[in-house]
């Protein structure tokens, strides 16, 4: 059984590891899956072969034995349901992990790529200046919520899961921006997601690949 993701050809941030093939990586090195990678350009991406894997042209997507899936948190899933490691077995425990991945991709990474498109793509309109306060505030607010939940743990609920690899991942877009520092425990987070062994062999092995 070989699995293949596709990544970018060459990942726009130049291998900082903030392009979703990473998260999957660190899941695949999470569970010690082997596997391959399909790299393909911005245009190989909207093309017939790319958009018979995901309909939007977009990285990455996920291959092993005939099954395509796209979305990085339905692609999470699926490797942590085959393998131990990042889903608990206690079934209400299993049930709060899948919860932490969903909170994080839909209800924490929106106003972080709100700040993303406020930045890169609108930053040059003229409402830029009245606008980038507001989405700020967005995100500080779930920043400061998932502050309050994580107080002093280690991981948002009990042992590191799925949830806490998809949390870690998307709050990683936000070191750039400083606003990660202001919650100090929320910084020791992410940076307790990075030291795991997993990560660090995803990191580097995406690194080498967009520096090849
Ligand atoms: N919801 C989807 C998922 O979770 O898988 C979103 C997938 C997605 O946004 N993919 C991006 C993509 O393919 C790459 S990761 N974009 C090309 C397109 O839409 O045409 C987003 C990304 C890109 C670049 C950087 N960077 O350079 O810092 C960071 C993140």
């Amino acid at each position: 059984m070989t699995i293949t993701l596709t990544v970018f050809d060459r990942s726009p941030d130049g291998g900082r590891g903030l392009a979703r093939d990473t998260r999957v990586r660190w899941a695949l090195e999470e569970v010690g899956q082997p596997y391959e990678v399909r790299p393909v350009t911005f245009e190989d991406m909207k093309q017939p072969d790319h958009l018979d894997r995901n309909p939007f042209g977009q990285i990455p997507t996920y291959e092993e034995d005939g099954l395509v899936l796209f979305e990085s948190g339905s692609i999470l899933l699926h490797i942590a349901g085959k393998a131990p490691g990042l889903l608990p077995e206690d079934p209400q425990a299993r049930a709060r992990a899948i919860t932490w991945v969903f909170a994080a991709v839909n209800t924490v990474e929106p106003p972080i790529l709100e700040l993303q498109n406020a930045k890169l793509i609108e930053g040059d309109k003229p409402w830029a200046g009245d606008r980038l306060p507001m989405v700020l505030d967005r995100i500080r607010k779930r920043l400061r919520e998932l502050s309050v939940h994580l107080e002093d743990a280690d991981w948002l609920d009990g042992p590191f899961s799925a949830g806490d690899l998809m949390m870690v991942s998307v709050l990683q877009r936000l070191k750039p921006s400083g606003l990660l520092d202001e919650y100090p425990n929320l910084a020791a987070y992410v940076a307790r997601g990075e030291a795991r062994p997993a990560y660090q062999r995803a990191f580097a092995d995406q690194y080498a690949f967009n520096n090849r």
